[in-house]
């Protein structure tokens, strides 16, 4: 009887034991699974800032001092955003309203005065003569960057990562096409872990990617993403094909794009002709399937240019920079 009884308990203990393995590992189990789909970071996470990864550029402590004043960084979802927008190229806007935006230094930078941002971003835009669309985009673009609580730069100039960095220790750098706007302020111009495309759904291509490999129009790289792909090429003259080939730069240093989600990254784009004198680069193809072999010779530690002038004025700083003739010329 006693016997029997010692089995049954060694039985008993045996089973427990077996049970709370397999709960231990149904756990596990569970908590992985949460893990691959994001599930356990979703259900902590505000709605709003779902929308908006979280940028690996500086450490953040929780406040900062700046002058006399203890400031906290900026929140990483900004509370003054206000989503869709309504963005209209059919009537000329006036710049006036922000012109008088004590805020703005000169040279179009702005830092918040409530928050410390985490990141220092230089919007550069290429620009040729192109006046009407730079008006709109400066006036759709300061009030949105300025909700977006960023610490920016405006740049109008070709070689903009060299030039911004003589005036301030940006980490981030933003590249727009003058001709984009987004039309929801939570597509927000900064930098994140990854390279970001933030033109995702542009009106011009039906609010969606042309292209799965697409990174024209709004995309912003930090610094130390910049640098690990020698920046961008100098070798494409005319039309088309830059953008690509900085896409293959960063797929061949181990990189991947993040992008907004189609609602969020949706801009428009303001209709005009092709620029003149900026024909289709007839090479452009032979060299996006070059990137590889050429992307370690050609790039910041190849360019050269002259600065002609700086302008200065209340929403941008503008580079005029001389970058040579095409070598075929
Ligand atoms: C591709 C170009 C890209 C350009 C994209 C969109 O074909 O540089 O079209 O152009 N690539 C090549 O030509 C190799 S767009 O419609 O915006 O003018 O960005």
């Amino acid at each position: 009887m006693a016997e029997l009884h010692g089995n049954f308990s060694l039985l008993h203990r045996a089973c427990t034991l077996l049970v709370a393995v397999c709960i231990l590992h149904l756990s596990v189990v569970i908590f992985f699974y949460l893990r691959t789909y994001n599930i356990v970071a979703r259900v902590q996470t505000p709605v709003a800032s779902q929308y908006i990864t979280t940028t690996s550029v500086p450490t953040t402590p929780e406040v900062a001092t700046e002058g006399n004043k203890t400031l906290q960084y900026c929140p990483n979802t900004p509370p003054k955003l206000e989503g869709p927008l309504y963005v209209d190229f059919s009537e000329p806007v006036k710049l006036e309203g922000i012109m008088k935006n004590t805020r703005l230094a000169l040279g179009g930078h702005f830092r918040p005065s409530e928050c410390v941002s985490e990141q220092k971003v230089a919007v550069i835009i290429p620009f040729r003569d192109r006046e009407q669309h730079l008006k709109y985009w400066l006036f759709y673009m300061h009030p949105i960057l300025q909700r977006q609580q960023l610490d920016y730069g405006v740049y109008i100039i070709e070689q903009g990562y060299m030039e911004a960095l003589k005036e301030y220790d940006y980490n981030c750098f933003v590249f727009s096409d003058v001709d984009l706007i987004p039309v929801d302020d939570r597509n927000i111009y900064k930098c994140y872990d990854q390279p970001r495309h933030l033109s995702v759904a542009m009106d011009k291509f039906g609010f969606r990617l042309p292209y799965n490999e697409y990174f024209g129009g709004v995309s912003s790289l930090s610094k130390e993403q910049y640098l690990k792909i020698n920046g961008f090429p100098n070798n494409y003259w005319g039309w088309g094909g830059e953008d690509d080939d900085v896409y293959n730069r960063l797929t061949f240093r181990g990189m991947s794009i993040s992008r907004p989600d189609h609602q969020i990254g949706r801009c428009k784009m303001i209709r005009h002709a092709r620029d003149k004198l900026n024909e289709p680069n007839p090479h452009r193809f032979s060299r996006i399937s070059q990137t590889k072999q050429t992307m370690e010779k050609d790039g910041i530690n190849s360019l050269s240019y002259s600065v002609m002038s700086w302008e200065k004025n209340r929403l941008y700083t503008k580079v005029v920079v001389d970058i040579g003739k095409p070598p075929h010329l």
